[in-house]
């Protein structure tokens, strides 16, 4: 692959994966593949969500509140999560099984105990950068190839931001998994995509 092509792993975490706080169904079927296709790549960045204890998007942080209720958020709902990724915790670190040798970034995010991070660009204040749109740049990368979890949030959110950067944006469809939540939002967020102008590859 081009110099000017990186690949980007999204949260290939534990609690994302089998048995995890977050399970994203088929997490684990990934893990070989997103290892292959590091392969071909030169520049390849990893991201982990990475909460601190009592993160604003647990349930548990909110009376009452129960996983995947929402409540407002500025102009819009934040879906409450159970707890997840906790920062240095077993469920925050990667797959045992992921590959980590070739990886040149590990970008953490969500550490903001009031804001959510689903994208790997921008907090979902969608002001407070994480600084990977200058990494890439000043690396000369102009496509971005994306994998990894979930489908419909950070790696939704993550190829979302990527476009409006203006890099070319793939999303590598057998190395990504979703968590479909709500039911039936997932197509309807890859469709969404393709029509800003990502590929499905
Ligand atoms: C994610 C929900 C909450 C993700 C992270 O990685 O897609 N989803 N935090
Ligand atoms: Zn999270």
């Amino acid at each position: 692959m081009g110099k000017e092509r990186a690949l980007l792993i999204v949260d290939l975490q534990n609690d994302f994966c089998f048995g995890g706080a977050l399970e994203v169904p088929g997490a684990d079927q990934i893990v070989d593949v997103v290892n292959m296709l590091q392969r071909d790549y030169s520049c390849i960045i990893a991201t982990q969500d990475w909460h601190p204890e009592g993160h604003f998007s647990f349930a548990s942080t909110h009376e009452g509140k129960e996983p995947f209720e929402t409540i407002p958020w500025r102009d819009g709902l934040q879906v409450l999560w159970p707890d997840h990724c906790t920062a240095g915790t077993d469920g925050a670190a990667f797959h045992p099984d992921l590959d980590t040798d070739g990886i040149c970034l590990i970008l953490r995010k969500g550490m903001d105990p009031l804001i959510d991070s689903y994208s790997a660009f921008f907090e979902n204040d969608h002001t407070t950068p994480t600084g990977l749109e200058g990494l890439l740049r000043s690396r000369g990368i102009t496509s971005l190839d994306i994998c990894g979890l979930a489908t419909d949030y950070c790696v939704h959110y993550t190829a979302l931001d990527a476009l409006a950067c203006g890099f070319s944006v793939r999303i590598l469809i057998d190395a990504v998994r979703g968590l479909d939540q709500p039911k039936g939002s997932l197509a309807e967020k890859l469709r969404s995509l393709e029509a800003l102008g990502a590929s499905l590859a």
